[in-house]
């Protein structure tokens, strides 16, 4: 006879061998610009419960958290899967309204997500419950009793315990790896999909071109251009929105008179301008990598709205994206001179996809939660007090000027360094402002000017560095950076909620 605790084992495997099944099934049915369901329940979650979490899971995770959640989402059902599986045993119906409960979930936040396709939600959903419930009780047909008051042996043939025990494991692993490989192969197929075309982009009417070249050659030192796939990505989305520029259309509305739509190809046509401007996440720690510079091309937002003939009552921007994510501020921040786009490109190249393709905007001086739409679908005029975007119910600042900033890149951390003469090097930025000065104090010393390379334009950062005599022993490096208001970064410490890190990037370094 199969002992009891190995059928009980049995029935567990089971029901996370259908769990899996019916979660690969739905993956298998995603269509190619839309989340899976996977991603429409996660989605889900992170708008409905997630905010308290979302500086825990970057701090966790940084921007991994997608695939931490992924993963979470995942083992959860495989787990609800297994308990179904152990209940199968006692009823069968059991398992049959637990997978329907499954996909009633899936159904649910389908329909909910912005980017879901209904029809398909329901057919995913069927298709997998279905799948997992037929997984389920094929495999149970194998199982043994758990439990000797249990009615009659379920084995195909009780005499032979050890081939049932072989067939419910060769039924099973088939199964799983039919699941693992189906569902790989969906989602690889889905990520190389080449319906979004790279275009052209046009060339920009003016351009604020790079600095030629920069002064210092440090080992470690942040680039002053970030890679695109170097970019530091934050974002509600757990999948990437998958948008097809050529069906895309972008609406300036709210409090105008003359609302209008464009399409991608209209938006390409209009007056460009080229500039890098440095970006930062409002939840980047002192020190943290949450931040990147880089060229933005694109339309400027002020002939945008003016197009449209703005009314005087409309004192808030709003940018919403097509996941329905919003960011919200002042309408005269369009308007006073910095540069803020509607931008297309990004270093050269269309919007990679994850940074907001085919448009998004991007706006001198401002944390991305207020200002970076991605995936821009409607600039809506509206009225600061009639509407608060994302993140401010949320516990975050409704305005978001980026702080006065500098972080030291080398020497990095924990780093030995020998006695002479070393170099500590890293960026400053002000966007809008500009950098003047940065200062390094060693232990109790002075604050010391250091050299600065190029920037483009007070809206990037600028690269920093200071030639150090190193003396043996423990040592502590901070550094500040003056803005072109005239203003010292504060040494004041703020963390990053409500409105942006605050305080002095320092170092330990050991020389010996
Ligand atoms: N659609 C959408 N746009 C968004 C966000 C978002 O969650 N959804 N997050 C914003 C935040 S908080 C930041 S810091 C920037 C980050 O832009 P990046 O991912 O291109 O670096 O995007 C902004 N734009
Ligand atoms: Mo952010």
């Amino acid at each position: 006879m199969i002992s009891t605790a190995t059928s009980r084992r049995q029935a567990y495997a089971a029901g996370a061998v259908a769990a899996g099944v019916a979660l690969a099934v739905t993956e298998v049915l995603t269509p190619s610009d839309g989340p899976s369901l996977i991603a429409s329940i996660g989605t889900q979650f992170i708008n409905r419960f997630a905010a308290p979490l979302k500086d825990l899971a970057i701090a966790l995770f940084g921007s991994n958290d997608k695939t931490a959640l992924e993963v979470g989402i995942i083992a959860v059902a495989l787990a609800v899967g297994a308990s179904l599986g152990a209940a199968a045993s006692r009823r069968r119906l059991i398992p049959v309204v637990g997978f329907a409960a499954f996909g009633v979930v899936g159904v649910w936040a389908g329909f909910a997500d912005p980017l879901g396709n209904r029809a398909y939600a329901v057919l995913a959903a069927t298709f997998g419950v279905v799948a997992g419930v037929g997984t389920l009780l094929g495999l149970l047909r194998f199982v043994g009793p758990q439990t000797s008051s249990s009615a009659e042996p379920r084995a195909l043939d009780p005499t032979a315990p050890e081939a049932s025990r072989r067939a419910f494991l060769a039924f099973a692993a088939v199964a799983g790896g039919i699941a693992v490989a189906g569902a790989g192969v969906a989602r690889t197929l889905r990520n190389t999909a080449t319906e979004f075309a790279v275009r052209v982009l046009p060339k920009p009417k003016r351009l604020t071109a790079l600095p030629a070249t920069q002064p210092f050659e440090v080992d470690g030192l942040t680039s002053y251009v970030t890679a695109n796939d170097d970019f530091y990505r934050i974002d509600t989305a757990l999948f990437v929105p998958r948008v097809n520029a050529e069906r895309w259309t972008l609406d300036i509305d709210g409090l105008v008179d003359a609302p209008y739509r464009l399409t991608y190809d209209e938006l390409l046509a209009m007056d460009m301008i080229e500039e890098p401007i440095t970006l930062q996440c409002v939840s980047n720690e002192v020190g943290g990598n949450l931040v990147g510079n880089a060229s933005w091309l694109g339309v400027p937002l002020s002939d945008l709205l003016e197009r449209a003939r703005p009314r005087a009552e409309g004192s808030q921007i709003v940018g919403r994206s097509v996941d329905n994510f919003t960011v919200g501020f002042p309408t005269a921040v369009a308007f006073d001179g910095r540069t803020a786009l509607v931008a297309v490109g990004m270093n050269g190249e269309p919007l990679p996809q994850r940074h907001g393709y085919p448009a998004r905007l991007v706006v001198a001086g401002l944390y991305g939660y207020v200002s970076a739409t991605k995936w821009l679908r409607e600039i809506q005029l509206t009225r600061l007090e009639d509407f608060d975007a994302y993140w401010v119910p949320r516990g975050w600042a409704k305005e978001a000027p980026i702080k006065t900033a500098s972080r030291i890149d080398v020497p990095r951390k924990g780093a030995r360094v020998a006695p002479g003469t070393v170099a500590i090097a890293g960026v400053a930025w002000a966007p809008t402002r500009g950098i003047t000065a940065v200062h390094v104090r060693i232990d109790d010393g002075p604050w010391t000017e250091a050299r600065l390379g190029d920037a483009a334009s007070n809206n990037s950062w600028v690269q920093w560095m200071l030639e150090w005599d190193a003396t043996p022993g423990d040592h502590v490096l901070v550094v500040r950076a003056i803005d072109g208001a005239g203003d010292a970064q504060t040494a004041n410490e703020a963390p990053p909620r409500p409105d942006g890190a605050s305080g002095h990037h320092s170092r330990r370094v050991t020389v010996r």
